[in-house]
């Protein structure tokens, strides 16, 4: 099959046309970086015209980012492009059949995580549109995080069917998983080292061949389309459990009276060849739109897979175990406000809560599961009054998000910091004292911000995650 391929790789010659498709945090940046280089000569960005994203189309087309944030040299280089004429925005997906390759970066959540029930609607629409337009000899590359399997098997199918060519020796198929974080998008794409697994080893050369132009410090990594998969999914899923191992740790340190960072700074102090302890810190809960999803795609792609998983029946992976220990931090927050209101004398459905913080991110915008909001549900179902402040987040589903710290700490019986925004690692516990005007308020500090002692000193009750050294002290 792939002897074919070759064949009509050969004959068509290098990549010199390029579609990619969902004109997002990934797309955008990976199709002017494309588009920048001169070993290719056109790049068509596809966007659909819908209601929530067809204001891309002309805002790209004007050399304009659409994208929120700071994201040094994007903007520029979107206007350079689109200037030179490498670049162009479109909504007319034909114009799949005049490219070489097209990458896909396309949301993958799920509907739900216990079931591990997938929403790939919004991918299996757009793979469906390049099959329908896909030409002998183009290379198609997913981009975003999937299920392990998907690559080899739903897309391969869709596309076989919508295109009536036959992966692997008709065209070739890969897939090479972003690594991009906000804030850093364009550096990430060139100095990432960049997984690309085909479907056989002619696709995965192919892939190869269109994504060493654009690598800088970054290489490239071959290995099978799954595998490539799974390397995606287990990155996040890794860095999950680390958060998770912290965050159990920082319990433990609460039960037993003692200061997490204290076991935090001795675990790390542990140096030398050979010697690793990925110790990260503890906090409110684990936010955001990577990890906690991507752990669910890896035990998706082990459920679905052929083989069979020899694993104790019934037992959570340490994986699924790591969801859940994160999951319930915001539990703990809650848990820790209860007490705190109790030692103080406060009954919650007679007090108000100022939740400082609803992004998932330190000074940033980013409020995709926010671990703020199920802290703020439980709040509410206590019958809590609650407040929202944020310097950066705007707006958010049925939470009003103030910007005035002052307003939203007035008359508040608890402050609990959630997020950890630079500008509360200023807050002075006189003046909070003042603004709420309580005997005992209470501060909750969810990200290690403020000195414990300066709180309980001013007449705080205080909690914090980790900090079972302090959590119990006596009322001054
Ligand atoms: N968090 C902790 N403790 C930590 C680190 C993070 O509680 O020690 C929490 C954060 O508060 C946040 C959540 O975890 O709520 C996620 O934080 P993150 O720093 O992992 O940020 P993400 O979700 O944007 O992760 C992305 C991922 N990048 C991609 O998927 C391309 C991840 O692989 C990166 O490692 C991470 O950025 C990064 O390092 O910036």
């Amino acid at each position: 099959m792939s002897d074919y391929l070759k064949k009509i790789l050969d004959e068509k010659g290098p990549i010199k046309n390029i579609g990619v498709i969902g004109m997002g945090y990934v797309g955008i940046p990976a199709a002017v970086l494309f588009a920048d280089l001169d070993v290719f000569d056109k790049v068509w960005g596809f966007q659909r015209d819908s209601a929530s994203s067809g204001f891309k189309i002309d805002m790209l087309n004007r050399g304009e980012s659409p994208l929120k944030g700071e994201e040094p040299g994007l903007e520029e280089l979107i206007s350079k492009v689109v200037k030179a004429d490498k670049f162009k925005c479109t909504s007319d997906f034909s114009k799949i059949s005049e490219v070489d390759a097209v990458t896909l970066a396309i949301q993958t959540p799920f509907e739900d995580t216990v079931s591990l029930k997938p929403d790939f609607g919004a991918l299996i629409e757009g793979v469906k549109q390049v099959g329908r337009y896909l030409t002998e000899g183009t290379l198609v590359v997913l981009e975003s995080t999937i299920t392990p399997g998907t690559t080899i098997g739903l897309a391969k199918e869709i596309l076989e069917e919508a295109s009536g060519l036959a992966a692997g020796k008709d065209f070739a198929l890969a897939h090479a998983p972003e690594r991009v974080m906000v804030g850093r998008l364009l550096r990430n794409i060139q100095e990432h080292d960049r997984i690309i697994g085909g479907i056989d080893d002619v696709s995965t050369q192919r892939a190869v061949e269109l994504y060493n132009p654009v690598l800088t410090t970054g290489k490239a990594i071959p290995m099978s389309a799954t595998a490539a998969e799974v390397t995606k999914t287990t990155e996040n899923t890794f860095r999950d459990l680390q958060i998770a191992a912290i965050n159990q740790l920082a319990l433990y340190c609460e039960a037993m009276g003692i200061n997490v960072y204290d076991v935090r700074n001795g675990v790390d102090s542990l140096k030398g060849e050979g010697i690793t302890r990925a110790v990260l810190y503890p906090g409110a809960g684990v936010g955001g739109h990577c990890l906690t999803k991507d752990t669910y795609h890896l035990e998706r792609g082990v459920k679905i897979s052929d083989h069979e998983l020899d694993y104790p029946a019934g037992l959570d992976s340490i994986f699924v175990l790591a969801r859940k220990v994160n999951d319930f931090m915001p539990v703990h927050m809650h848990n820790m406000t209860i007490d705190a209101l109790n030692r103080a004398g406060k009954k919650p459905e007679d007090s108000k809560v100022a939740i400082l913080g609803w992004a998932f991110l330190n000074d940033s915008d980013d409020a995709r599961n926010p671990p703020s909001e199920p802290y703020r549900d439980l709040l509410l179902n206590s019958g809590c009054a609650v407040d929202v402040h944020d310097p950066h987040v705007l707006e958010y589903p049925d939470v009003d998000i103030s910007h005035d710290l002052s307003g939203v700490v007035d008359g508040a019986d608890v402050v609990a910091i959630l997020t950890g925004h630079s500008e509360y690692f200023k807050l002075k516990p006189a003046f909070l004292k003042k603004l709420m005007a309580q005997e005992y308020p209470v501060i909750v500090d969810g990200r290690n911000v403020i000195e414990a002692d300066d709180y309980i000193d001013e007449g705080f009750v205080y909690k914090g995650i980790g900090r079972g050294d302090k959590n119990n002290h006596h009322l001054k």
